[in-house]
C-alpha cells in the first residue's frame, strides 16, 4: 500500500532542480572531448539552453554558473537574459583547479601567496553573487597530495580552515558558503576535503551560513549515501546536492541512470528529514556532463528522473511504515518502502503535467520544438564545458 497520488500532487509542485551551465558545453574525459553541433558559444547561450529544460518540465527554474568558465562582462546582463528566458541564475561555483599556480593546492597551499590568490578568486565570486542575487557560493577544492609524505596533512587542514574563515567573513547575511567533498581525484593519495565529516567539521567551525554539499558521485563504491543525508539533515548542515550517477568513480552520468533505487532512498531520507521543499534550505542541483548524448535532452531526462523518484518517495505510507518499524515488523516495514519504490508513477506524472499546462511528455515536446535543429544550424564553434578546455 502507498499513499494516493492526489495526496502528493501539491508537494510535487514545490520541486526545483538547478541546472549546471557546464552540462550544455562540450565535454568528455581525459581521453577525448567530443564536439557536438549546436553547443553554446557563450554563457548567454548556455542559459538559453537551460531555459528549454524548464520550459518543457517546469522543474528547473535556475542555472548554476562556474567561474571563470562562465566569464561575462556584465552579470546583471546575464541575469536579465535569464529572466527574459523564464529562469534565474543560481549557485556560483568557484574554480581553483585549472590554474598552474594551484598545482600543489589552493586554499590549503603552503605558500601564503597562492592561498591569497585563491581567496581573492572567491572574493570575485562573491562580487558576482552580489550582481546576480545568488544565495550560494559553492566551493569544491582539488586540493590534496599524490604521495605519502608530500605535505603535512594537519598543516593543510589548518590552512584550509583559515582560508575558509576569511572567505566566510565576506559573504552576505543572506548568502551561504557551501563546501563540497570528494574522496579522490584529481589528488590520488589524500584529498583535503574527502568526506562529509571533514566538510562538516570545516563548515561547523565557520558558522550558521556554512553548509555541506553532497555530490552523489563523490563516494567510495558501496557507501550508504542516504545515511549521510540523514545525518547531515539531523545536524542541520545539508545545504545542497550535486546529483549525478556513477558506475565506477566520478562518472557524472545522468542522475538515476545507474541506480534509481539509490536515488529513491536518498530522496526518501530528504523528505523524512525535512529537506524537501522551497523553504527547507536544501538545494537540489545537477552536476553532470553529457559526453556522448545530446545535452538538452540529457538534462530533461535527468530532471524527470529526479521527479519520478521524488514522487515515489513521497508515496511512501509513512504512518504504516512507522507502525511497522515500531512493531519490529522487519519484512513488513521493508515491504512498505518497496511498494512505493515499485510504483510506476510515469502515467500519473504525465497527467499531472498536462493539468498544469506542461507537456505530458517533455522529451518529445522538446524534440518537436525545433530548438535542437535551430541551434545546430545557427551555432558554429561551441565551447567546451571547462575541463579539457
Ligand atoms: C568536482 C565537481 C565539482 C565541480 C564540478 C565541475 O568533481 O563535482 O562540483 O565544481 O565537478
Ligand atoms: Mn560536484
Ligand atoms: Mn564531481
Amino acid at each position: 500500500m502507498t499513499r494516493a497520488f492526489t495526496e502528493i500532487a501539491d508537494l510535487l509542485a514545490q520541486q526545483a532542480i538547478e541546472l549546471p551551465s557546464w552540462a550544455f558545453g562540450n565535454s568528455g574525459t581525459r581521453f577525448k572531448v567530443f564536439g557536438q553541433a549546436g553547443v553554446p558559444r557563450d554563457p548567454f547561450e548556455k542559459v538559453s539552453d537551460a531555459a528549454q529544460v524548464h520550459k518543457v518540465t517546469g522543474l528547473a527554474p535556475t542555472v548554476a554558473l562556474h567561474i571563470p568558465w562562465d566569464l561575462v562582462d556584465s552579470y546583471s546582463d546575464l541575469a536579465k537574459h535569464a529572466e527574459d528566458n523564464g529562469v534565474a541564475l543560481g549557485t556560483i561555483n568557484s574554480n581553483t583547479f585549472q590554474d598552474d599556480a594551484y598545482k600543489l593546492g589552493s586554499l590549503a597551499h603552503s605558500d601564503a601567496a597562492v592561498r591569497q590568490k585563491a581567496i581573492d578568486h572567491h572574493f570575485r565570486c562573491i562580487d558576482v553573487m552580489n550582481e546576480t542575487g545568488s544565495r550560494d557560493l559553492k566551493i569544491w577544492l582539488a586540493d590534496g597530495t599524490n604521495y605519502p609524505g608530500q605535505d603535512d596533512l594537519r598543516g593543510r587542514q589548518d590552512r584550509l580552515a583559515e582560508s575558509l574563515a576569511t572567505i566566510y567573513e565576506r559573504i552576505g547575511e543572506h548568502q551561504r558558503l557551501v563546501l563540497e567533498y570528494k574522496f579522490f581525484e584529481p589528488a590520488f593519495y589524500h584529498t583535503d576535503v574527502p568526506d562529509w565529516g571533514t566538510s562538516f567539521a570545516q563548515v561547523s567551525a565557520l558558522g550558521e551560513r556554512a553548509v555541506v554539499c553532497l555530490d552523489t558521485g563523490h563516494h567510495a563504491p558501496g557507501t550508504n549515501i542516504e545515511f549521510i543525508v540523514m545525518q547531515l539533515l539531523r545536524l542541520g548542515k545539508l545545504g545542497s546536492f550535486d546529483f549525478n550517477s556513477r558506475f565506477y568513480a566520478d562518472d557524472d552520468l545522468i542522475v538515476g541512470a545507474a541506480d534509481p533505487f539509490q536515488l529513491f532512498r536518498i530522496i526518501f531520507e530528504v523528505v523524512r528529514g525535512g529537506g524537501y521543499g522551497a523553504d527547507s534550505g536544501v538545494a537540489f542541483m545537477l552536476d553532470q556532463c553529457h559526453n556522448i548524448e545530446k545535452k538538452i535532452p540529457g538534462q530533461i531526462r535527468s530532471v524527470l528522473n529526479v521527479q519520478e523518484m521524488t514522487a515515489r518517495a513521497l508515496l511512501v505510507d509513512t504512518d504504516a511504515l512507522a507502525a511497522a518499524q515500531q512493531a519490529g515488523e522487519v519484512l513488513g516495514a521493508n515491504g512498505i518502502l518497496m511498494d512505493a519504490f515499485y510504483t510506476d508513477v510515469r502515467p500519473a506524472l504525465a497527467e499531472w503535467r498536462a493539468s498544469r499546462g506542461l507537456p505530458a511528455d517533455p522529451m518529445s515536446a522538446y524534440a518537436a520544438s525545433g530548438y535542437q535543429e535551430k541551434i545546430e544550424a545557427e551555432r558554429v564553434g561551441g565551447t567546451q564545458a571547462g575541463w579539457g578546455a
